[in-house]
């Protein structure tokens, strides 16, 4: 009879184990039709990210989330806008959680209602390098169909063209307009957006310029950032995938990034001139502010 019971418990155990896996490899929420499968891939295993180089890969292809956090994250109901501005906004990064309601938004960023919206209009790509300067303009359908799909690992930032700002504001006004901004606002600026589309494995390499938000609606994006004053070690051609896979397991202790991943219904704060790169996890759909 014990033996029994002690083989029902470990069957429940192993049943619960496969059924918090399963959770744990689940897209968040909705995938709005951009996250439609679960292949997780772990950042720093060699084998699997040779795979990243076959051109047979989809966007189904997802990069794990190492899970390491090191920003503050807080409840946007905890911060006040004064508390904001003293201890954050020229300070430090910070993950706010639930200061925006972006339902509505995220409805129209699906990868259908943006194919019946946008599919015709083009769209400006440039070469994720840090400075970039090639740019190419496509109609958004050939975008989705032809060129989002997952970064290939030993790829040139030169090589990689990134859909991620240069928004033409009269055609994309009508989409940002549904769009519920951080409502923290700096001193003597003003707002403007830039909104993007990525595949897993893709993202901006280190750069710096004024401060801002960065929110993902679908999709996870990995953000590294540093002090304006400690410029980190990065070749300017090399792409994020890159520099997470071959520099950052090599940096010494004090050289270690400010580093998060963020989820839709969470917005990180970048305060001025602070050096930051992204990677994007999944294929994701993103928008930041840019206080100027
Ligand atoms: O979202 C991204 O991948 C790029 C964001 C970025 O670098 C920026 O907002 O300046």
């Amino acid at each position: 009879m014990d033996r029994k019971a002690s083989l029902v418990t470990t069957c429940t155990q192993l049943v619960l184990l496969w059924f918090v896996g399963l959770k744990a490899a689940e897209p968040p929420r909705d995938g709005g039709g951009w996250i439609v499968l679960t292949r997780i891939f772990n950042l720093h295993n060699a084998a699997q990210l040779q795979r990243l180089n076959r051109r047979s890969l989809n966007s189904e292809f997802r990069l794990q989330d190492e899970g390491l956090c090191n920003i503050d994250v807080l409840d946007g109901s905890s911060v006040s806008h004064q508390h904001f501005i003293e201890r954050y906004a020229f300070r430090r990064p910070v993950i706010l959680r639930h200061v925006t309601d972006n339902t509505r938004f995220r409805s129209l960023c699906s990868r259908s209602s943006l194919l019946e919206e946008y599919g015709e209009r083009r769209v400006r790509l440039s070469t994720a390098n840090t400075h970039s300067y090639r740019k190419v303009d496509v109609p958004l359908r050939e975008y989705l169909d032809a060129w989002l799909r997952p970064q290939a690992a030993d790829a040139l930032g030169s090589e990689t063209l990134y859909f991620f700002g240069d928004n033409n504001v009269t055609e994309w006004q009508r989409l940002f307009d549904q769009y519920e901004f951080p409502p923290y606002v700096l001193p003597n600026t003003s707002r403007a957006y830039s909104f993007g589309i990525a595949g897993p494995g893709s993202g901006v390499p280190f750069h710096w310029h004024g401060p801002g938000f960065s929110e993902v609606v679908y999709g996870r994006k990995r953000w590294f950032l540093y002090p304006p004053d400690q410029e980190p070690h990065f070749h300017p051609n090399r792409t994020t995938l890159s520099w997470v896979t071959e520099t950052y397991p090599h940096l010494p202790e004090g050289e270690a990034p400010l580093e998060c991943t963020i989820s839709p219904g969470e917005v990180l704060y970048f305060p001025d001139r602070w050096w930051h790169a992204t990677l994007n996890l999944d294929t994701s759909v993103f928008i930041s502010t840019f206080l100027g």
